[in-house]
């Protein structure tokens, strides 16, 4: 929605600097950050790695709407961004100020997350019934067919697709289209320092969890004006102003329990690196991640826990403990394993 502060969370959360506000860029904006992780220092403590890498995020904050109908809250430059997307984050308004007008002239958070859920479902719902259209004029009537229609009676009872229920197959078939309703969505109040240690002030709280959404809050322009902090002052000024755990740190653990990651981890004297999966995945899946070759040509992972690794000091005296396990390619990948798989192409 226009003016609900995303450009301003953009910049709190990766510590860009983006201009906000009605002389902000017009442009999207983009950043990428590193996601941290002790596992990954005290690797390289250990191993003392050339390189270290975190895994990443990248962040896409959508350019202002410059449509006249400012109440629908994606124009067609927004859409193409938001396609492209693993997830989105749904920035919503709830901090109260007279000099920024709300496209529909007063704040109310619950009212734009479902006029938001709306907007992305009807969105879909278009795309869907020209489907249809196109198929019934071929007369195929096939599978495809029977799960758009699947999904556009689901849409037109008001439910987004991310809660249909389909198998591989039915998903296979969706894929390319890139629904919209179809992708995790996170709730993200951004709220004003007046709701500092209020308990849920703009009932997102109850309206996420009715709608099934992942939510945070935050105060955006506050958290904004943290980053712009020398990194030493930062925790003192947090403390002060009563913003509790870091931002970022808390958008991170949502993101990644929304949509169900973990990382596994590579260790050596080139790189330590942490790699982001699903949570399920197997290993010549994990492998795949990192080469294409290495999953054609799996043999066998040699896996660690990151916990038995550090006990154990190093990788011979891990072996010793018999803590290294050889595990194939159906293994099922542990957030922290340490991974070094075995292939031949
Ligand atoms: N009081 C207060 N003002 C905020 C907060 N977040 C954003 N603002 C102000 O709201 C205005 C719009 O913020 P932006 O971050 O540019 O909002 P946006 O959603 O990116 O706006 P568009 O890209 O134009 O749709 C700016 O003047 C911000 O300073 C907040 O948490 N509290
Ligand atoms: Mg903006």
């Amino acid at each position: 929605m226009a003016r609900s502060g995303k450009t301003t969370v953009f910049n709190a959360l990766t510590g860009a600097h983006a201009a906000v506000g009605a002389y902000g860029s017009r442009d999207a904006n983009i950043a990428v950050i590193k996601v941290p992780d002790a596992r990954i220092d005290r690797l390289s403590e250990i191993h003392k790695p050339k390189k270290k890498t975190y895994a990443e995020i990248e962040f896409l904050d959508i350019a202002p709407n410059e449509a006249a109908d400012q109440d629908k809250a994606l124009d067609s430059a927004a859409l193409t961004v938001l396609k492209n997307a693993d997830a989105l984050v749904h920035v919503v308004r709830a901090f109260k100020n007279d000099n920024i007008t709300h496209p529909m002239n007063s704040v109310n958070a619950v009212r734009d997350v479902r006029a938001l859920e709306e907007e992305l479902q009807l969105v879909d719902l278009i795309i869907i019934e020209r489907r249809i259209e196109r198929l019934d004029k071929e007369r195929r009537h096939d599978r495809e067919y029977e799960v758009m229609q699947r999904c556009k009676a689901h849409l037109e009872n008001s439910a987004p697709l991310r809660t249909l229920e389909l198998d591989a197959h039915d998903t296979g078939l969706l894929r390319s289209y890139t629904f919209l309703s179809q992708k995790p969505l996170m709730v993200l109040g951004n709220y004003g320092d007046e709701a500092i240690g209020n308990e849920d002030p703009a009932g997102l709280n109850a309206t996420a969890e009715a709608l099934g959404l992942c939510h945070i809050d935050l105060c955006g322009a506050m958290e904004m004006e943290v980053t712009e902090l020398p990194e030493e002052e930062r925790a003192s000024f947090r403390e002060e102003l009563g913003l509790g755990e870091e931002s970022r740190t808390k958008f991170i653990q949502a993101a990644y329990d929304m949509l169900g990651l973990m990382s596994f981890l590579t260790a050596g004297e080139p790189e330590v690196r942490a790699w982001t999966i699903r949570k399920g995945t197997k290993a010549v899946d994990a492998a795949g991640v990192i080469h294409s070759d290495i999953q054609r040509g799996f043999i066998r992972a040699e896996t660690v826990a990151y916990h038995d690794f550090i006990e154990a000091g190093n990788m011979h005296k891990a072996k010793e403990k018999g803590k290294v396990r050889l595990e194939g390619k159906e293994y099922i990948v542990q957030d922290g394993d340490i991974l070094l798989f075995r292939f031949n192409v």
